[in-house]
């Protein structure tokens, strides 16, 4: 054997070329860094200013206007660029500060920018300016872990995804304590304001914030973070002044790349279904942008099928003269159904793979589920009230959960409602798989929120699917469809005559593109009888090999391979416009503070149209604010944004939905959103639903 003879180690480790490549920094990450976000047009002049607009009105939550009694009668800001400012505009502006800034909950693509645009902004009016960092989420601001932000650490990650700069984290900061500790963080860090980028509870902590920080003279700014895209803000009037949260366009963008990869895969390899589930806790705003980018053949929409009203259910009552109230809302059960009707009718015309997009929060618009998770919320909160202590401390095993629940229906608190846990209820849910059981159970995060994400919503949808295709199947109602030319060709080639045979095995021979096998032939042993019994064959004859292989061809097997798409988009480097949007913000952000604002969320308004128009405002954050049950307890929250079913966006998926489900002869309708890519003139500029929901509105 010849021995080849090998460069050492040291030698290859050091070559010029293999140090580039394997070099930590990409150089997709290197051109990212050089990237320079273009500038709202006001910051763009010397100085900015604010000013107040009556023109936005907002119905004040009685619970807010007294919690937040500092910051309830904030009102829109306007910023506006000065670019011959007056002496004292100008002292104002660069007068020198210490801001903090903390992300919260969830990473979403383009924090890193918002960090940026702040610095940048910061550092502009006065480079003696600084910006601290905390650490690990709204602990780095109890515990006073922090870094000071310098323009190295900034440049490392401009224009890059996650939060790794400083990293995030889910707390509240929700006691007296808490609150005392962040206070004295920010007096011993001498900051003039915080900045909290985080979702809608994040936002909801910050108003408090900036409620008990008010005296002290310390602004509390709230940035709206959350791929969910459940942060957009309307005035009462319906006026839009933030249509979407950053990180949204990034993450739809990389779930739909993949599932884009998917669709494609499917009708090459023809033998999946790709169960996607993506994220989304509550709104299924992702699914739907997914759903205009990709053109998947079935996308749920939670809001849609919490709509459902099932017509044949009412029709039934209206006739016997009573109301059917269950004909109101979404049941697992008939979704299970939907599901099946899509895949049975594909199959009829060939296709047995397609791509389903399930959002993550589905089952929070599923009737009995939703029930079976607010009674658990509240026997959960309930316990950690009663008795001081937590309840999946207390019962940490799935069957000793099960048995508290077990003991609650035997009356072991007969202070308690029966009909917060019932034998009924006990059924229903004992009825469910053990990992679904396992997942309803599961922790509730810090803000009292159920973890969607940990639980398997695709397993139980499509656990109910399989077992409703095998009845089907058994019913010779989920068969596949044998094209009639295939199905001429493979019997010439044996020498057999087509119209000899088809109109024994199949339905509808006479007419129709896709031959579908007769209800009654089940199996091998029933297509011969068929034959028999029509005289075409013998009993002690065969059937010819043609006539089985194409009988096996109609008989579907269900394949299916199930993806999550969550944390993947949520790690993602932002599109250009997340980039822009996050740089934009991060430069409000310096404005507000500045400004002297506190309780605002810094928003761009006219995302939905041409950058040139982008406007940076100050939206205030207690007037968003409504009651809602959390842990058990009405609590003041920002109200979730949801799909609404009025849109244009949710109007031209549901008016293409039979299209893209292409349950029809011919070709899919797959659209290929292709790759995140940063620069160049086919890069997206916006989210499709922004674009379809401004048509009419400019
Ligand atoms: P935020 O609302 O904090 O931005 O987080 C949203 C989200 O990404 C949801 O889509 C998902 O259900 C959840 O976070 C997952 O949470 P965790 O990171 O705790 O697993």
């Amino acid at each position: 054997m010849v021995s080849k003879k090998q460069l050492s180690m040291e030698v290859l480790l050091n070559n010029p070329e293999i140090k580039q490549i394997i070099d930590r920094v990409s150089p997709e990450e290197a051109e990212r860094r050089t990237y320079s976000p273009p500038k709202c047009e006001a910051f763009t002049s010397r100085c900015t200013v604010l000013n107040e607009t009556d023109e936005y009105k907002f119905f004040k939550d009685l619970e807010a206007q007294e919690k937040l009694p500092h910051i309830i009668h904030n009102k829109v800001q306007l910023i506006s660029g000065m670019d011959e400012p007056d002496q004292a505009s100008l002292d104002r502006f660069t007068r020198e500060l210490r801001i903090g800034i903390v992300f919260s909950g969830g990473p979403a693509p383009g924090g890193h920018n918002v960090i940026a645009g702040l610095f940048d902004a910061a550092k502009n009016a006065n480079p003696k300016n600084r910006i601290f960092g905390f650490l690990l989420g709204p602990d780095g601001i109890v515990e006073s872990q922090f870094v000071e932000i310098t323009e190295s650490l900034v440049d490392a990650y401009r224009n890059l995804g996650g939060f790794s700069m400083i990293k995030t984290g889910r707390t509240k900061i929700d006691t007296a304590k808490k609150v005392r500790l962040s206070r004295e963080t920010c007096k011993k860090l001498k900051l003039k304001a915080l900045v909290v980028v985080g979702g809608d509870d994040s936002n909801t902590n910050a108003a408090f914030l900036a409620q008990e920080l008010y005296k002290d003279g310390i602004q509390v700014i709230g940035v709206p973070k959350t791929i969910d895209g459940d942060i957009q803000v309307q005035d009462s009037e319906g006026k839009n002044l933030c249509a979407m949260s950053f990180g949204f366009h990034t993450a739809a963008r990389s779930f739909a790349r993949n599932i884009g990869g998917l669709c494609i895969d499917s009708n090459s390899d023809v033998k999946y279904w790709h169960i996607c589930k993506v994220m989304g806790r509550v709104a299924s705003h992702l699914a739907l942008e997914v759903a205009l980018q990709t053109h998947a053949n079935m996308t749920l929409i939670g809001e849609d099928l919490a709509d459902y009203v099932d017509e044949a259910r009412l029709e039934k009552a209206r006739k016997e003269g009573t109301t059917d109230y269950t004909a109101y809302g979404m049941t697992l059960r008939h979704l299970s159904r939907l599901i099946c009707e899509a895949i049975t009718r594909r199959a009829a015309v060939g296709k047995n793979y397609g791509v389903i997009v399930i959002p993550e929060g589905v089952l929070e618009y599923i009737n009995e589920i939703q029930l079976i998770i607010t009674k658990l919320n509240t026997v959960i909160a309930d316990f950690n009230n009663t008795h001081d202590k937590d309840f999946h401390t207390t019962f940490p095993t799935l069957e000793s959960k099960l048995e508290y629940l077990r003991r609650l229906v035997r009356g072991i608190r007969p202070d308690l409602s029966p009909a917060l846990w019932n034998a009924h209820d006990d059924e229903l849910f004992n009825d469910m798989p053990e990992f679904f059981q396992k997942g309803l159970l599961l922790e509730r995060d810090s803000h009292g929120n159920f973890q969607f994400s940990q639980v398997e919503t695709d397993q139980v949808i499509m656990q109910m699917v399989k077992d409703y295709l095998s009845i089907l199947k058994e019913k010779g109602r989920y068969t596949i469809g044998i094209e009639r030319g295939y199905f001429r060709s493979i019997l010439e080639r044996d020498g057999l005559d087509p119209d000899f045979y088809g109109p024994v095995m199949f339905q509808n021979y006479g007419d129709g593109e896709y031959l579908l096998i007769k209800k009654s032939i089940m199996s091998m042993k029933t297509l011969k009888l068929e034959f028999t019994k029509s005289g075409k064959l013998e009993t002690e004859e065969e059937l010819p090999s043609a006539i089985e292989h194409i009988y096996s061809k109609s008989v579907p097997k269900l394949k299916t391979q199930t993806h999550f798409f969550g944390y993947d988009g949520r790690g993602s480097d932002p599109t250009r416009f997340d980039c822009d949007y996050t740089y934009n913000l991060g430069q409000t952000v310096f404005s507000l503070v500045v400004n002297g604002a506190t309780g605002q969320m810094a928003a761009i308004k006219n995302l939905e149209q041409d950058f040139s128009r982008w406007e940076p405002i100050g939206i205030p954050i207690a007037p968003l604010m409504r009651l809602e049950e959390r842990k058990g307890k009405m609590t003041l929250v920002i109200e979730k944004s949801l799909v609404d079913l009025e849109s244009n966006a949710f109007r031209v998926v549901k008016a293409l939905r039979e299209k893209w489900l292409a349950a029809s002869p011919g070709d899919d309708e797959y659209r290929s959103p292709g790759p995140i890519r940063f620069t160049g003139k086919s890069e997206e500029d916006r989210p499709i639903t922004l674009i379809l929901n401004a048509v009419g509105k400019y």
